[in-house]
């Protein structure tokens, strides 16, 4: 994977939500690898370096995503409302927006879509629990549930329309690690780049589920069966858990006792002893 191969450089790979904080540390560790690297946001991005094009826009319009999407071998989907939201923001952007991407990749021959799926389709797993990828969906919220319907859909276009759609149910994506939770959640932007090169390079095999996490010492999601596509993540939270260990943090027991956390307990009016 650090061999830039000739079949890596005539990939044209296009990034929606390029300007958020993924899709910029994207832009940058994936820079020269590709014949074209295309960046799409409806946010203003940053003017396009060699081997680069930018193009403003909302993946929510099809005439828009067609034209994104148009010449384009893969597609890293990260456009998206990123947390909890009302419903309708989550409908638009995250569903309705979804739909029109993956649907306007098909149409122009797109072959691979890598999609940002979340750790909030399992969210309501007890948090001591390990989890594979074959684990029941327990989505923690809207915005959970919006990534289990991205999710189908992936499934749905490899099996019907045989694109190869990786979802990645990414982690808690941040510089260094912030919480006792992220101690096990997170996922390093070194690491975030390793997982989208491998997913890009790696040969087609239909729909794949894979936890977007680094090499956390307390990490309880297991990329089980993976080993084809070769993402060996690196970082470790644990040279970060004296200091977080030693911070007083707000006690929210629905938060702690799930694999979700605060998008568990936002809103929370059930019962958790009755959550198995
Ligand atoms: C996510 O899916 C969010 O996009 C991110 O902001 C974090 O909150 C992360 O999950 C997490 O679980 O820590």
């Amino acid at each position: 994977m650090n061999d830039l191969s000739a079949t890596a450089s005539m990939k044209r790979v296009l990034i929606t939500g390029a300007a958020g904080a993924i899709g910029s540390v994207l832009r940058r560790g994936l820079r020269s690898r590709y014949g074209l690297l295309r960046l799409a946001d409806s946010r203003p991005v940053d003017a396009a370096a060699a081997g680069e094009e930018t193009v403003r826009g909302d993946v929510t319009d099809m005439e828009t995503a067609l034209a994104m999407t148009r010449g384009i071998d893969c597609l890293v989907h990260l456009a998206g409302i990123p947390q909890e939201d009302s419903w309708e923001n989550i409908l638009q952007a995250n569903i309705v927006g979804t739909y029109t991407v993956f649907e306007a990749a098909y149409r122009n021959g797109v072959k691979r879509v890598i999609y940002a799926s979340s750790n909030h389709v399992i969210g309501f797993h007890r948090a001591e629990r390990e989890l594979d990828t074959a684990a029941p969906l327990r989505p923690d919220s809207r915005y959970g549930v919006s990534k289990v319907f991205g999710e189908a859909l992936g499934r749905l276009y490899a099996d019907k329309f045989g694109m190869d759609v990786f979802c990645l149910r990414i982690g808690s994506f941040r510089p260094a690690p912030e919480d006792r939770r992220q101690l096990a959640t997170w996922l390093s932007p070194d690491d975030a780049v390793r997982l989208v090169t491998a997913c890009i390079e790696a040969p087609g095999r239909g729909f794949v589920v894979a936890y977007g996490v680094s090499a956390n010492r307390r990490r309880r999601w297991i990329n089980e069966g993976l080993d084809f596509l070769g993402y060996v993540p690196r970082d470790d939270a644990e040279l970060h858990a004296a200091r977080l260990e030693s911070r007083e943090e707000p006690r929210d027991p629905v938060a702690a006792a799930f694999h979700g956390g605060s998008f568990c307990s936002a809103e929370f009016d059930g019962d958790p002893d009755r959550i198995d």
